[in-house]
């Protein structure tokens, strides 16, 4: 058939055979995107055997839960990022904290704490390496902004996220932090490890026919915002990891990729009563106002 053909009986499958209220949004999209699919499979003269396989990996994906980091890994999550920072850049809106990709590990109602949070429950006290992490939540003008909310969550060191990982205790390692009257935040948690798709799941399995990997670099992820002002969405990474610039979701982006500082002093760790030497993260977050 000719794509023009292919519009033709979209539009006489969808429009022609609507009777009751038509939500006009969703028939333009489902027309568009019928009409679409329609056109590559005529194009790349898919066999019937390969679009009931196709159809399979989607109900797959969605059984397995794994449609949100299969968006991540398509870049369809960074896509949505980009045209997001179009839109601010024509609105005017320069010099914020970079936003990027939320991904599909967040779980709402963690623990609300006043300025500081510990995140992690003691469990890899022994193996993890101890990060404090602080800094302000300031408006484009530098003005601190006290009572904002920081959202923070990350994975443990076996890159695992609590709540998808059963074996951890509830809310591990996800903190709400809300600003003090300085507009700062801190948190004491472990340093992360990197995340890899689950090797088996149905992510990973495409991804392999891609000749691509599933990992993304130590990372930890936050929400910020307060009243007046946009929500944040980001992440910063851990440098030094392999796949800073190698993320399977493309999160990475010049200007979250904050120092590490190895804080080893004997005064410094009495002061937090640490026998051993830990890390430091120095990092504001930077919101645009609504
Ligand atoms: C993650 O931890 C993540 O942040 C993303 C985007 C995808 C998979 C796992
Ligand atoms: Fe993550």
């Amino acid at each position: 058939m000719t794509h023009n053909d292919i519009d033709t009986l979209v539009n006489s499958f969808i429009v022609d055979t609507a009777k009751g209220e038509v939500n006009p949004r969703v028939q333009q999209v489902t027309v568009r995107l019928l009409g679409d699919l329609f056109k590559a499979i005529e194009d790349l003269d898919l066999q019937p055997s390969e679009i009931w396989k196709g159809l399979e990996y989607l109900a797959e994906t969605g059984a397995s839960h794994e449609m949100g980091l299969l968006a991540a890994g398509l870049g369809l999550e960074r896509f949505i990022d980009i045209r997001a920072d179009e839109a601010e850049a024509r609105a005017g809106l320069t010099g914020g904290t970079p936003r990027t990709i939320e991904g599909p590990l967040y779980v709402a109602g963690a623990p609300v704490c006043q300025g500081f949070a510990r995140l992690d429950d003691g469990t890899e006290s022994a193996e993890g390496e101890v990060l404090f992490m602080q800094g302000t939540v300031m408006d484009a003008n530098g003005k601190p902004l006290p009572g904002a909310t920081v959202e923070v969550w990350h994975a443990n060191l076996m890159g695992n996220y609590s709540f998808f990982d059963k074996s951890q205790s509830a809310f591990n390692l996800r903190r709400t932090i809300v600003t003090d009257s300085q507009g700062n935040y801190q948190f004491r948690s472990i340093v992360p490890s990197g995340y890899g798709c689950p090797p088996q799941g149905s992510t990973q399995q495409l991804l392999n026919l891609l000749g691509r990997h599933g990992r993304r670099p130590a990372h930890i992820h936050f929400f910020v915002y307060a009243d007046g002002y946009r929500k944040l969405t980001t992440q910063i990474n851990i440098d030094g990891d392999e796949y800073l610039w190698d993320d399977f979701a493309f999160a990475s982006r010049e200007g979250l990729v904050p120092q590490v500082k190895k804080i080893s002093a004997p005064d410094q760790l009495d002061s937090k009563q640490l026998s051993k030497p830990f890390s430091s993260i120095d990092f504001n977050f930077t919101l645009h106002k609504e």
